[in-house]
């Protein structure tokens, strides 16, 4: 892989401030211009092991991913994870498909991803990934989106997911969960506000930004996504990665 010198497309390291200054009123979260440009940063200081999770990609790709089939990033935002899965990709004739239906993130990960170069061709669309066909894939990412897919909609998006999978191939599914258990919902919700702090974001952004949260992320407890991912036909449902009140799961279909 190998960078250009444009500066076209490079990662912005814009700092996150939007919700610094204290607001009249808090309007719930979108993927707009203003949040793409922060994206990088807010990601990496919101999300405990957002780093560490995206790392282990490669591994779980080269595990995975076929010659002749296709990966899609669903919520791909800057294609972080698209990276990271072209990073373990060395089988001839493989795409990945990186789906996202904000704008602006989409434009500015077609950019950053024309600095990559690599034998994996990517695609980027913009489409709602609840209305997308999939077919012929080995590797299937959600990396921290179907929290933001209404409810409703989430078992037929995961059946959707499990029937566009070869035999053997492999669904990644990274979320925010809430627990039922009250001690445990406060306790990792206290750490998670504290990593928060750590990574320098104010009392007031933290409780600006969980505000403009609020039903626009509906997390769901582990029981619910393993149950779901069960009904959904995959044989093989593993918790591979935790850091306090974020989860991953692996899926084999
Ligand atoms: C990463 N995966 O860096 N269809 C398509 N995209 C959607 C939809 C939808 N219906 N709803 C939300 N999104 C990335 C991080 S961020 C997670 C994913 C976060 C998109 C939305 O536009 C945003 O880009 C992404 O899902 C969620 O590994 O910000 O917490």
């Amino acid at each position: 892989m190998k960078k250009n010198n444009e500066n076209n497309g490079k990662h912005s390291n814009d700092l996150d401030t939007l919700y610094s200054q204290p607001r009249e009123a808090i309007t719930g979260f979108v993927f707009d211009d203003s949040v793409v440009k922060v994206f990088e940063d807010m990601i990496g200081r919101s999300v405990p092991g957002y780093t560490t999770l995206l790392s282990m990609f490669p591994v779980l790709a080269r595990s995975f991913v076929t010659q002749n089939s296709r990966c899609y990033d669903l919520g791909c935002s800057l294609g972080a994870a698209t990276l990271a899965i072209q990073q373990g990709i060395d089988n001839d004739n493989v795409e990945i498909i990186a789906v996202d239906n904000s704008s602006a993130m989409v434009e500015k990960c077609e950019a950053l991803m024309i600095n990559h170069e690599s034998n994996v061709k990517v695609s980027v669309q913009q489409a709602d990934i609840c209305e997308i066909e999939l077919s012929s894939a080995s590797f299937v990412v959600m990396n921290f989106t179907l929290q933001f897919i209404p409810e409703k909609l989430r078992n037929i998006l995961i059946k959707k997911i499990y029937s566009g999978l070869n035999k053997g191939g492999a669904f990644v599914l990274s979320e925010k969960i809430k627990f039922n258990n009250t001690v445990e919902q406060d306790r990792l919700t206290t750490l998670h506000h504290l990593f928060k702090k750590a990574n320098g974001y104010s009392d007031l952004e933290i409780s600006q930004k969980r505000s403009a949260l609020d039903n626009v992320l509906m997390a769901e407890t582990v029981e619910q996504h393993l149950s779901r991912l069960r009904q959904a036909g995959f044989s093989e449902v593993i918790v591979w990665f935790q850091c306090f009140n974020f989860v991953s799961f692996l899926a084999i279909k």
